[in-house]
């Protein structure tokens, strides 16, 4: 009987020629039902595991959606909000659960029903453990079941996390073929239980192509209010309210909310005034709930909101994209080894700091790049930006060559990224703009293309060439960030009058622009004045995006200005008044590099590092006031003045401050001279001096295999026939350690007699060194001197 008048039903149903859910959505108030929750308790339900009630008492479902109906709901959702594997652990299938909650929602024959998913009830990492992957299989496994079920529409709701969200809406998208409304739910705030924003949550969900944006549960119309106001200021699409009816308390055993029918509905009245146009309720409301509000707001006007807010996002901060948004460039691993090696070793930590470090001086937004060779760039990057969010809440650019890398961490990355880059090639092109499409992601666009780098003219027709090659593609010009190229003026005088010139005609035109602002310096001595002088002018012509290091001191040199401006031939009065240029005293606040390692001041001391050193005068820095302050601190040891917490502390400050140096100015040369071991020898953990040998000997072109400190003699000869280098370094700091590092010269000579014994440390002397028979050097810049010359380099 069921079943004849289910076929009659869904007849009627087809008959209707009723409008499309989403062409309904922009044409016609939209009334959602109230909470089945407190309908099911009303009959007597146990809400345990609601999801089961759709094959044990299907009238009753079907009965409460009836009601809902009667009183003027056209959309119904259907009982299964926790329809998940995650969740079901019953005796009935998901795909008869769904089956029966559709079934149970189409006999009580209401015009729409939108099959209702709501979170899975575990939380994603970094605060569970689901990974996004698992997300996404558990959505895409109701998504495949509801394909074929007829429904009209889907509805993600009381989601929380961003995240969650993402993985949700991706999986019904690729799933099945139906709209998608979305729903999450706040606090008073304006933030849901792990932080996640109201405008966040809005420029995630549209970019990834919803139809509709909504808030539901969480508080009742009354406090929704400002957050559905908030919601607007980002929304273009039409926008929904679910609340709650006002705020539970619990009385004989029963849960009540202090809103009845009359109050909510004159709320809701005042949200239906912003132009909200699909009202319903949730946790709490009944059939009278909807009713009155259906009588309240049907004759009230909407909108289908059309508010564009040009911003990037994570899930937690929003950042508008007008001149300047400064973007960190520091999470890049060319030309820095120790990030090169942090990338290899899945060191996030060490990302972390430097991720953390530029947010600290000022940047809004981080790039991400972890392209080098020998590695899966993909799996890197993916893991790197899964790491990164989970702790920053920056909102990312991802930057990779490769399309692969682009579309693995577009998919993972919680929040609105910027893609960084596509370029006027037709291939890069064709890669890129699919996948900005589909994530919503802006797009940095490099005024280049197969022919290379043209003139200015060329560039400026290159970014129009893209701007229509976007659009047949459905990305609209205000995802497009226009790159008009940097150029280094030591090669040509008007390459940055050029590029501000592009800067400033892109702009003019309405575009947005960005520059990678260092290039502009190559070759020149003091290239933070150029840099920061650089910034200052494109930015007065309109750049977007500076792309720069966020510790740059900012402010125009006046010299470097003429250069920039092509009045400096061949920058010749630049390079002369800066050749050779030491910086001023180094000193921020009363702190020194010296007082802070005496101290054993660590934050502090990167800090002052990062406010004082630079390119010209790193070297300098370590050996004069690094290793004076630590040679200082060891006469005071010594004398019974300072005691070995303080050397340790003042240890762990010059490391940092060391760390610091190598990321930010030591790099590796592209050719290798020589393969060098390094060691501290057995029985000393004195390491610093050895790091800043290996620092110096890679830099100036010598591949190191460093083997740590307290290396015993059989773990550098196994490592002698591992890497076979020409050269072995060991260092020794202390007087008994002395003897070791004889027994290891000793040994390798006479395994190896072609392989140069370079030692080294505080205690070594010159003619100790000839007496174990190898080579000495007082600090690194000196054995690079030696080295050089017994390789005859
Ligand atoms: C920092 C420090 C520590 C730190 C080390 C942290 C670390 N990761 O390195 C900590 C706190 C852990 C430490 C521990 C100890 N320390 Co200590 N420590 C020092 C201190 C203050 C500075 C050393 C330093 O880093 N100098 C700066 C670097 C850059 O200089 P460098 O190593 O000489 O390197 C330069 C050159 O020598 C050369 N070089 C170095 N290696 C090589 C290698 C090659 C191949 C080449 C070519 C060149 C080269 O180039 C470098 C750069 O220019 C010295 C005091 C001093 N003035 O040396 C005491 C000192 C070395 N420590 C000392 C002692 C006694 C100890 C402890 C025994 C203390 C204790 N009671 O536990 C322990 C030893 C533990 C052990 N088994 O090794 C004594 C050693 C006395 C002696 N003559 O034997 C010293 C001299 C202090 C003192 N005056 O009493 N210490």
């Amino acid at each position: 009987m069921r079943a004849l008048f289910g076929l009659l039903e869904s007849m009627r149903f087809q008959k209707r020629g009723k409008m499309k859910f989403a062409e309904a959505l922009l044409n016609k108030r939209i009334y959602l039902d109230g909470a089945m929750g407190s309908a099911l308790i009303e009959k007597g339900f146990s809400t345990f595991n609601p999801e089961e009630l759709n094959i044990t008492v299907p009238d009753d479902i079907t009965a409460i959606h009836r009601n809902y109906v009667l009183s003027g709901s056209n959309a119904v959702y259907t009982n299964t909000l926790g329809a998940n594997s995650l969740k079901n652990k019953g005796k009935y299938t998901l795909e008869a659960i769904i089956g029966a909650a559709c079934d149970n929602a189409r006999r009580a024959n209401p015009e729409y029903i939108g099959y209702d998913c709501g979170p899975l009830g575990a939380l994603l990492y970094p605060y569970g453990e689901l990974t996004f992957e698992k997300a996404y299989e558990l959505f895409a496994e109701q998504a495949k079941i509801v394909a074929d079920k007829k429904v009209d529409f889907v509805v993600i709701e009381t989601i929380a996390d961003t995240l969650e969200l993402k993985a949700a809406i991706l999986a019904f998208k690729e799933n099945c073929d139906l709209p998608i409304i979305c729903s999450m739910t706040f606090d008073k705030g304006g933030r849901s239980f792990v932080g996640c924003s109201v405008g966040a949550y809005a420029q995630i969900a549209q970019g990834l192509g919803v139809d509709a944006i909504g808030i539901n549960c969480g508080s009742g119309p009354d406090i929704m209010r400002e957050n559905i106001k908030e919601l607007i200021k980002y929304a273009r699409l039409p926008v929904f309210a679910k609340p709650n009816a006002g705020i539970p308390s619990y009385k004989n055993g029963k849960t009540v909310y202090d809103m009845d029918a009359a109050h909510f509905t004159d709320e809701m009245d005042k949200i239906a005034r912003f132009g909200v146009s699909i009202l319903g309720g949730c946790c709490g409301t009944t059939y009278e709930y909807i009713d009155k509000i259906v009588k309240a707001t049907k004759d009230l006007s909407f909108t289908i909101f059309d508010n564009h807010v040009d911003a990037v996002c994570s899930g937690r901060r929003v950042v508008e994209l007008k001149t300047p948004v400064i973007v960190g460039e520091r999470l890049n691993p060319t030309g820095k080894p120790l990030l090169k090696q942090a990338i290899i070793e899945d060191n996030y930590d060490y990302m972390l700091n430097i991720a953390t470090e530029q947010l600290d001086a000022g940047a809004d937004i981080l790039d991400i790049n972890m392209g080098m060779s020998g590695i899966d760039e993909r799996e890197k990057l993916v893991n790197a930006v899964i790491k990164l969010q989970g702790v920053i809440d920056a909102p990312l650019q991802l930057d990779s060559a490769r399309a692969s890398a682009i579309d693995g961490a577009l998919r993972v990355v919680d929040g609105v990224p910027i893609i960084n880059s596509v370029n006027g090639e037709e291939k890069s092109m064709a890669a890129i703009f699919p996948l900005a499409k589909k994530y919503g992601a802006y797009i940095i666009a490099l005024c280049l293309d197969e022919n290379g780098i043209p003139d200015l003219e060329g560039r400026l027709e290159i970014a129009e060439r893209i701007a229509a090659r976007a659009r047949e593609y459905g990305i609209s010009e205000q995802k497009l960030i226009f790159d008009p190229l940097t150029l280094a003026i030591s090669v040509d005088k008007n390459n940055a009058i050029n590029t501000l010139e592009g800067v400033k005609r892109l702009y003019n035109k309405g575009y947005k622009t960005t520059l990678g602002l260092s290039n502009v310096s190559f070759g020149l001595p003091y290239r933070e004045a150029v840099n920061a002088t650089f910034y200052e002018m494109a930015v007065h012509e309109g750049l977007t995006l500076p792309i720069i290091n966020p510790s740059m001191k900012k402010g125009k040199n006046n010299l470097a200005e003429k250069a920039l401006r092509g009045e400096d031939a061949n920058c010749e009065r630049y390079i002369e008044a800066y050749s050779g240029y030491k910086p001023e005293p180094i000193e921020i606040s009363g702190l020194t590099i010296e007082g802070c390692v005496m101290r054993g001041l660590k934050k502090e001391g990167v800090d002052v590092a990062r406010a004082t050193i630079n390119k010209d005068n790193y070297i300098y820095i370590i050996n004069n006031n690094i290793i004076n302050a630590l040679n200082e601190l060891g006469v005071l040891y010594e004398n019974g003045k300072a005691f070995l917490p303080q050397l340790i502390a003042g240890a762990e400050s010059a490391k940092a401050i060391l760390s610091y140096i190598r990321e930010h100015f030591m790099g590796e040369a592209e050719d290798i001279k020589a393969v060098v071991l390094l060691a501290t020898v057995k029985g000393d953990v004195h390491d610093i001096g050895k790091n800043i040998v290996k620092a110096v000997l890679s830099n100036y072109g010598y591949k190191i295999h460093d083997l740590g400190k307290n290396v015993s003699t059989e773990d550098l000869l196994h490592a002698v026939e591992r890497y076979s280098p020409q050269v072995v370094g060991l260092s020794a700091l202390m007087t008994t350690t002395l003897d070791n590092m004889a027994e290891s010269a000793a040994t390798v000579r006479a395994l190896y007699p072609n392989i140069i014994i370079m030692v080294g440390g505080a205690v070594v002397s010159c003619d100790f060194a000839r007496r174990i028979g190898a080579h000495y050097s007082k600090d690194a810049q000196e054995c690079v001197r030696v080295l050089d010359a017994l390789l005859k380099i």
